[in-house]
């Protein structure tokens, strides 16, 4: 089996994390602990950008050196990660030295070979995306996305990105599922169809002393994205002699699923891929652009812009797990999206609440009641009990090709679908009626619901860490393996089965 290796967006380190980074980062763990659920070996990785003008800038606002600005927000995001119940297993810096080594080692490879020169650059500069435009590149005197621009001449050093033009091409189009959504590989390829230049990836000293020093030329440090993209590689033992097996078993044999922003596909789609070809090494496995999350003017949520709403207190206000599963089943994967208490709370009632709440409450409740907290036996399928079987057994093939595809709302989805059914089957055979007549009757109904529980809530882990945990353990069961959720019934008859408090009691924020 192939393992899964999923990275996010290493961080600007100029202002704390808000609910549009940890949007990427919670879909990231999301999608990784699906993969261990599948059984397969996982890698997650995320980390900090540290190097560069936005960030020398900030730390010199606040009249501290760079180096500790970065010690303070690294930190801030490794805490509020854990906070979030991010299970990444990497957590990277670009200041560490050993990144600072491989950056040097891959530039000096890449000049010794003719693909990097050096050259006098005129042109358009933008500090907050860090990128050079050409004049023909500016609509109305600004960035193509609107960032004020100033001009600058200087010698720089050229990576030949020009020549890979075509195999970058050639590979995308080979590989349909490289760069996802499908409007964002057209977008790629579009942005293709013009010549491509070659990347700037040197800054002098005199202007921008943060970061790493260019190995032939010490007047000079590494452009930002060229140090940050190559993270990814750093982290599973690029250039380490010492790590060879760590970097095929991670990069060569498997490559990563890189879950980016929107704003940030050329960098990777077209810098990286390129910076790869360059290097001999093999592209990452896929690329997937997120959508933004939006404020409420419906515009980007971000932290230079002001208007920030912090993943602590959402969390907070609604319950980790209720944050998570809004995020992972509004969202379609790749959309932008609003965010707003009252969409939260919609969902979380609806079908938290409401859905697989009420079912859990209720089945517990009545075996409480009828069998005195302890499993009831399995009788003979009937119709009704047999398709809801036939149901539920087929949810954990359609999750899995579901996340496979990118395709987590979806993945949601199906699992509603079916706690709305098993809602409505208990609702028809109303077992607290049943038992005054027929208790074996009824305590098959309430079996048949509780191994509903058990594959949903299995099903729906990787999502809610939190409370999944509480429903496995008020069931009799501890976390699933995913050969577990083929068997029926799994649960023991007699195990002990706890009523308890509503696991997700119904939020109302917004009615106040
Ligand atoms: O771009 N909704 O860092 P960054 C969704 N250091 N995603 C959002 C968002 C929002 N409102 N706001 C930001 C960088 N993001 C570089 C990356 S990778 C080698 C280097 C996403 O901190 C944004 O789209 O500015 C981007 O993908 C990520 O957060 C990091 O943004």
């Amino acid at each position: 089996m192939q393992p899964f290796y999923v990275t996010t967006p290493i961080f600007y380190v100029n202002d704390k994390p808000h609910l549009g980074t940890a949007y990427c980062t919670i879909m990231a763990d999301v999608l990784k602990r699906y993969h261990q659920l599948f059984g397969e070996e996982t890698l997650y990785l995320t980390g900090t950008d540290e190097h560069g003008q936005k960030v020398q800038q900030a730390a010199e606002k606040r009249g501290i050196p760079p180096l500790q600005h970065c010690d303070e927000m690294a930190e801030n995001f490794r805490v509020t990660w854990a906070e979030l119940d991010i299970s990444n297993d990497i957590f990277f810096r670009t200041t560490s030295p050993v990144h600072a080594e491989v950056v040097q080692a891959c530039l000096q490879k890449l000049f010794d070979r003719g693909e990097i020169y050096a050259d006098t650059y005129e042109g358009w500069y933008s500090v907050s995306e860090e990128i050079f435009f050409t004049e023909k590149e500016l609509v109305d005197g600004k960035s193509p996305s609107g960032k004020p621009v100033s001009k600058i001449q200087e010698k720089n050093y050229f990576f030949r990105m020009s020549k890979y033009q075509q195999a970058l091409i050639d590979h995308i189009q080979a590989h349909p599922q490289f760069i996802l959504p499908d409007f964002r590989k057209n977008e790629v390829l579009g942005f293709l169809r013009q010549p491509l230049g070659d990347l700037c990836i040197s800054r002098p000293k005199a202007r921008l002393s943060w970061g790493i020093e260019i190995p032939f030329d010490k007047d000079y440090v590494t452009y930002v994205w060229f140090d940050a993209l190559l993270n990814y590689a750093t982290a599973v033992g690029l250039e380490q002699p010492e790590r060879s097996a760590d970097f095929a078993k991670w990069w060569t044999n498997s490559g990563p699923l890189h879950l980016i922003g929107k704003d940030i596909l050329t960098t990777h789609c077209v810098y990286w891929t390129t910076m790869l070809l360059a290097l001999g090494l093999k592209l990452p496995r896929q690329i997937f652009a997120t959508g933004w999350i939006l404020n409420k003017d419906n515009a980007k949520m971000s932290k230079s812009e002001g208007e920030v709403v912090s993943p602590i207190a959402i969390r907070d206000l609604f319950g980790l797990d209720e944050l998570r599963y809004f995020l992972t089943r509004e969202i379609h994967l790749g959309n932008d999206a609003p965010f707003s208490v009252a969409l939260v709370e919609g969902r979380v009632n609806s079908e938290l609440a409401n859905n697989l709440g009420n079912l859990l409450s209720r089945s517990t409740n009545l075996v409480e009641k009828f069998f005195g907290g302890r499993k009831p036996p399995l009788m003979d399928d009937d119709d009704a009990s047999s398709a809801l079987k036939k149901k539920t057994l087929e949810l954990p093939a359609l999750v899995k090709k579901e996340i496979e595809s990118l395709r987590p709302s979806y993945a949601l989805e199906h699992i509603v679908l079916v706690l709305t059914e098993a809602n409505r089957y208990m609702e028809d055979k109303a077992p607290w009626k049943l038992a005054k007549t027929d208790l074996p009757a009824a305590g098959h109904v309430l079996a048949t619901t509780l191994e509903v529980l058990r594959i949903t809530g299995a099903l729906l882990a990787p999502v809610m860490t939190k409370k999944i945990p509480q429903l496995q353990a008020r069931l009799g069961v501890g976390a699933s393996s995913w050969s577990d959720l083929q068997k029926w019934p799994f649960i023991k008859d007699g195990a002990a089965v706890a009523k308890g408090e509503p696991l997700f009691p119904r939020l109302t924020h917004s009615v106040k």
